[in-house]
Parts: C-alpha cells; structure tokens; sequence
C-alpha cells in the first residue's frame, strides 16, 4: 500500500521532505501541498514533478478524501492548529518541531489524540534516528562507560537569520532536550541558563552564545552550549562522562588530508547536511508504521516534555534562577505505545 501524504508548509524543511519522500524513500507519495506562499507550493510541485494538488489552506488539505496523512512543516506557530485538525479528522501526522510552541498547546493535542483513542501524532525529533547517536546510545545501554554523571554537548551554527529572542532554546535546544533524555532514559528537574559574554557577530537582540544547565532525576548534570553564529560550522557535540570512561558523539565521516603542513578534516556548515541520513531514515520509519497503523517514534507526549522543558528554559532565562521542571506522570496511554525509538 502507497501512503498518499499532504505537505502543509513547502519551505526549507518542507521541500527536502518532499524531496526525500519521492526521490529516495519507499512507500510514499506526495498527493496534496499547501502553503501560504501559494506561488511557492505551485513551484514545488512543477519542479518535482508531483501528481498532486495544491490546496488553499491546510484546513482543506487535511480533509481531503485523497489525504491518508499529513506532514506539518509550515512555521512552528502554526504547527498546534492542523496536528489537531488532523487527530480531529483521525489522520496520522508528522509534524516538524516544535509539536507547539508551549506547554499548554502540547497539552492540548496530548488530550485531543487521548480522546481520540489511538496514536496519530510522531514528532520531527530525527536525532533519535541518526546513527552517530544511536551508536553512543548503544555504547550507554550496554553500560560501557558505566553509569552516565556527566553530559557536556554543544550545538553551534555558523550563523543564522531572522533568530531572536528564545529561539536558541525554542529552535535549537529542543533537539538537545529531546534526544538527550533519550539517550540516558532520564527525566529533567531543573534547568539553569547562563548567559556569557555576548559575541558582536549575532544580529541586535539575539543573546548568543547561551548555556543551558540541566539536572535530571538521576542527579545527572548537563551543560550545552547553543552558540548560532559560532562562525565556523554546524557542531553537533555530545559527551557522556560516565563511572569508568568517557563517550564521544562520533564525528560525521570526512576526509582527512595531510597537505601543505597541515593534518586536516571538513566541518559541515548546514544543519541539512549534518543529519540527512537520519532524516531520510526518520521518514521512512513514518512510513512504514504509519501504513500499519502505529506510531513507532517521538510521540505528542514526547513533544510535550520538550515544551514544558522549553519553557522552564525561557523562564530560567528572563529570571537568572534555577527553575523546577514539574512533569505530571506520563499517561499509560503513551507507556503502553509501541516504542521502537523511545
Ligand atoms: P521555512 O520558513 O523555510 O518554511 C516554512 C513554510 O511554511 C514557509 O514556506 C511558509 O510559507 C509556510 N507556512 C507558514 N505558515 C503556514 C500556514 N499556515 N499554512 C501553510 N504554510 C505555512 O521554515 P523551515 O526551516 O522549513 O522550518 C519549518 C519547520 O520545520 C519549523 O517548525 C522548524 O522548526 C522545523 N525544522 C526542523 C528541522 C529539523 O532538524 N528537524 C530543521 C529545520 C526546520
Ligand atoms: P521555512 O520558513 O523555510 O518554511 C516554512 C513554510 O511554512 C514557509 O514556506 C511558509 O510560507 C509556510 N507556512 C507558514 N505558515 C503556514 C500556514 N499556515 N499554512 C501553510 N504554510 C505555511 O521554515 P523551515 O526551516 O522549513 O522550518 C519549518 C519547520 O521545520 C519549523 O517548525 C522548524 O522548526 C522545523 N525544522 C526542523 C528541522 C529539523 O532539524 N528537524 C530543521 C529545520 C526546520
Ligand atoms: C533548525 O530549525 C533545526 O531544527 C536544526 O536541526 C537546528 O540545528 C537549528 O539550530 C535550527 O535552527
């Protein structure tokens, strides 16, 4: 069977899924897109050579009788209003990060799929997928550094555009949340940012870099620094400090060449780059379970941890303090879900 998927948002992210899903993916078809910028979706379908229609809203698309599932890569304000027009219709979704941009919206689809009765929404949380993280993940589980104390990670841009505000935490840390708890099974309880000496490279307003200090219930200690104009290239950096040794997040593959006196490798410099297998293995994960009628990755509930997370983080920010970060018990709706990445 063909998942026949609509799009809602054909920018950046929106046009590589599409691209992945009819080029390199399996069991996929691209049948319906919309997005604001109308002339931009037209494009998108002229220049892949889709069968599909455009629509004029979301809205539309989702209750397309075509439209078995959606993919929501429109901006992330936009993201809470067609997951739940899509649970409300019984569609399985995709949606890109974040799942909403607060805890209560989070919340608010947690409930709305509940009601529903079955899982439909995965979030675009693709760490999960990559292999460098699923193999400091494998180190971890089978105990090869003992137990985690300490993480120290990084996450660095060479620069960004139209970034202010919290959108180091809000667009970048959210990975960080998300696949850090993953990789150590733990939950956070507190979270602390520190705010260094501001680089004159960032556009006015933008505080950069940040550290960000997570403490979980284990009494594991977290630093990451989110630095998005660090000029160099994009660093992904996860340490794990354990009992009896330390494990390093492999670095991508590169060449390395001894040339003109000098030991060298590249470093990437595009987040889409950086993490395009683990996309294309993200989808096709989507795809495939979707088309037996599971979720197997990031969950709603996944995507509400990380919210309330965030805006623990934000405020932690704004107030200098360390801030709780209060979780009510995960529902044994999501514990008895199928959790082949969780
Ligand atoms: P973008 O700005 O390039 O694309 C967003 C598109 O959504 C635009 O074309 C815009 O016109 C459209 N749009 C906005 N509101 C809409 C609406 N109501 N209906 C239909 N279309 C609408 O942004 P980008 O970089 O593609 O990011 C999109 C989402 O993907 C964001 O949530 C972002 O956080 C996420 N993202 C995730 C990444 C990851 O690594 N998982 C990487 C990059 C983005
Ligand atoms: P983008 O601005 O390039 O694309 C967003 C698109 O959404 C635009 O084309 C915009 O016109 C459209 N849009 C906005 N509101 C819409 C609406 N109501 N209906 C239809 N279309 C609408 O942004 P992007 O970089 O593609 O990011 C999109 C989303 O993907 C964001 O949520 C972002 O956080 C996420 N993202 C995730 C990753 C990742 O690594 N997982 C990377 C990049 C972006
Ligand atoms: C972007 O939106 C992403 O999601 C990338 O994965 C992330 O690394 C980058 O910092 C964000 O801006």
């Amino acid at each position: 069977m063909v998942l026949r998927i609509g799009v809602i948002g054909t920018g950046a992210i929106g046009q590589d899924h599409i691209h992945r899903i009819t080029h390199s993916l399996t069991g996929g078809e691209i049948v319906a897109v919309t997005d604001v910028n109308s002339e931009q979706a037209h494009a998108v379908v002229e220049r892949e050579s889709l069968q599909a229609k455009v629509y004029d809203n979301g809205h539309d698309l989702i209750q397309a009788d075509e439209v078995d599932a959606t993919i929501v890569t429109s901006w992330g304000p936009t993201h809470e209003e067609f997951v739940l027009a899509s649970i409300a219709a019984g569609k399985p979704v995709f949606c890109e990060k974040p799942l909403a941009t607060t805890a209560e919206g989070c919340k608010r689809i947690v409930e709305a799929e509940m009601e529903y009765g079955k899982q439909l929404v995965q979030v675009g949380f693709m760490r999960r997928y990559d292999k460098g993280y699923r193999t400091l993940k494998q180190a971890v589980d089978n105990n090869k550094v003992g137990e985690p104390l300490m993480l120290h990670c990084a996450h660095r841009a060479p620069s960004v555009t139209n970034f202010s505000g919290d959108m180091a935490i809000t667009d970048s840390f959210v990975h960080e949340i998300d696949v850090l708890r993953w990789l150590i099974q733990d939950d956070y309880v507190s979270t602390q940012v520190i705010q260094p000496r501001r680089t004159n490279l960032a556009e006015e307003g933008l505080q950069d870099p940040i550290i960000i200090l997570l403490e979980t219930k284990k009494g594991i200690r977290i630093d990451t620094e989110i630095f998005v104009n660090c000029q160099y290239g994009y660093d992904i950096q996860c340490q794990v400090v354990g009992e009896t040794g330390i494990a390093n997040l492999p670095e991508p593959p590169s060449l390395q060449m001894r040339s003109q006196a000098k030991l060298s490798t590249d470093i990437l410099v595009n987040w889409k780059e950086r993490f395009i297998e683990a996309y294309d293995v993200e989808l096709q994960e989507w795809i495939n379970s979707t088309v037996n009628g599971e979720v197997h990755g990031p969950s709603a509930w996944d995507g509400y941890v990380v919210a309330v997370t965030t805006d623990a983080s934000i405020e932690a920010k704004q107030t200098g303090k360390i801030v709780p970060i209060e979780m009510p018990e995960q529902p044994a709706f999501y514990q008895d879900a199928k959790a082949e990445y969780t």
